[in-house]
């Protein structure tokens, strides 16, 4: 069976139920497939509810209800088809729409899945747009959600831009007025909202020497040197997006300039951005990414619901508390790192690490890592453990490095893998950010033992 035909097959299953029930992941991705998903089937006149959970287990697993509606799992489900077994669920009550790798079982519930075409750069959000596409072609208004579970899932990360069958969505978006494509402009976070100089200061894809991680020669850089005012006549910053194209050119020919004398090579440096024209200037539901920044607030401070909400066009009530959830999220995250760099760093040859114990829930633990990483010795990977409110067993490790390592040879993803198993515990992610759980007994000496992996991977 071909994607194409996954796809068709699973808009007729949805077409022809009379109840759905929504299983979601709390992440951008995973709350903007519920918000496709929930708009699609209910256009389709059918009843629809939704469950969003932090992880498919066996914990969770009582939140899907024991009724004969329809369950359609969304960016979860695939890998843990054992537990819809385990709890009885049938073949035809189950859909399951993700993109991350499958676990076989007995009963052979139906799955739309990009992996094994080959299609690894697209989210669940996406998928799951495929699948409303065909239910109803008017459906193109959704392909903007598509975009932001896309890009916050980091499918555009690796390629600076979205590829394949999740670039084609873009074009849908723009076709249906509500996405525009800003090509060959610098690669960078916060175009919408952070003034010039800290948008500049704080990438750090790639790495540019003297001006990462460094405000005041950001500000020297667009002033000084590029000759462009870093505020606007009414005294506000200006963003990445108030630059005319030639303003653009200037500071990313001047950013090249840098690259190239530290030898360092320049291609990273233009990416593709995504930007709605229908949401306000100076918001953050102004593009993708900070679009999906939004989002994961909401879902790491348990309101994934306000997100949704935000999703489907809610600019009152929801919207506000998105926003509060984004400033919150951000203090705290400030404030973890902060506490990093307070307390200082344990240094071994290939990485440092901290133990926060509980002092910070487990969900922003990797945000905060990264950011106090932009802060230390960019050369040593960062780990944090951390201990998780709702099981006392387990120890949270979180990893974050940096382009740069990675093409050096730091494969995160690996050496957690590889370090976990040998406990009996369980990693994953990216080379550049992976995550690992592992039992309480094993914390002692576990670092050490991720410091000789990345060790042999440096040699
Ligand atoms: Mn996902």
């Amino acid at each position: 069976m071909g994607f194409n035909q996954e796809i068709s097959e699973a808009a007729e299953v949805i077409k022809d139920a009379e109840k759905v029930t929504i299983i979601s992941h709390i992440d951008a991705d995973g709350i903007t497939s519920e918000a496709i998903m929930r708009q699609a089937v209910s256009r389709c006149g059918i009843q629809i509810n939704s469950v969003f959970v932090r992880q498919l287990e066996p914990m969770t697993m009582k939140y899907v209800p024991d009724d004969d509606s329809l369950k359609i799992f969304i960016d979860l489900g695939a890998g843990q088809q054992n537990l819809l077994e385990e709890r009885g669920l049938l073949e035809k009550e189950v859909l399951i729409i993700d993109h991350h790798i499958t676990q076989d079982t007995n009963t052979p519930y139906m799955q739309v899945n990009g992996l094994k075409y080959g299609y690894e750069k697209l989210s669940a959000a996406g998928t799951g747009y495929l699948v409303a596409k065909e239910t109803d072609d008017y459906n193109t208004d959704l392909a903007k959600l598509a975009v932001i579970g896309n890009v916050g899932d980091m499918m555009a990360r690796e390629h600076r831009g979205l590829i394949g069958p999740a670039r084609e969505i873009v074009d849908d978006g723009v076709l249906c007025g509500n996405v525009e494509v800003v090509k060959d402009d610098l690669n960078c976070y916060g175009i919408s909202t952070r003034p010039l100089h800290l948008c500049l200061s704080f990438s750090d894809d790639p790495f540019v020497s003297g001006i990462t991680n460094n405000p005041q020669n950001a500000q020297k850089l667009i002033e000084r040197d590029a000759g462009i005012d870093l505020r606007k006549r009414n005294g506000k910053w200006r963003v990445w997006e108030d630059l005319s194209s030639e303003e653009r050119r200037a500071i990313i020919g001047r950013l090249a300039l840098r690259l190239y004398d530290a030898g360092e090579p320049v291609e990273r440096l233009k990416a593709e951005h995504y930007i709605f024209p229908d949401e306000k200037k100076y918001t953050p539901l102004r593009n993708a990414s900070e679009f999906a920044t939004m989002l994961n607030a909401c879902g790491r401070w348990v309101k994934p619901k306000t997100g949704s909400s935000v999703c489907c066009g809610d600019r009152g009530d929801a919207y506000r508390e998105a926003e509060n959830m984004l400033r919150h999220h951000r203090s705290v995250i400030r404030e973890m790192m902060e506490y990093i760099l307070d307390t200082g760093v344990e240094e071994l040859s290939h990485l440092q690490y901290l133990h926060i114990g509980d002092r910070f829930p487990d969900t922003i633990v990797g945000i905060g890592a990264g950011m106090a990483l932009s802060k230390l010795n960019w050369k040593l990977p960062i780990m944090i453990l951390c201990y998780l409110p709702d099981d006392p067993e387990l120890v949270k490790i979180s990893m974050r490095t940096n382009e740069r390592m990675v093409s050096a040879g730091v494969d995160l993803q690996a050496a957690l893998l590889e370090a976990s198993e040998k406990v009996g515990g369980a990693g994953g992610g990216h080379k550049i950010a992976a995550g690992a759980y592992i039992s309480r007994s094993a914390e002692e000496g576990f670092a050490e033992s991720v410091n000789r992996i990345l060790k042999e991977q440096s040699s």
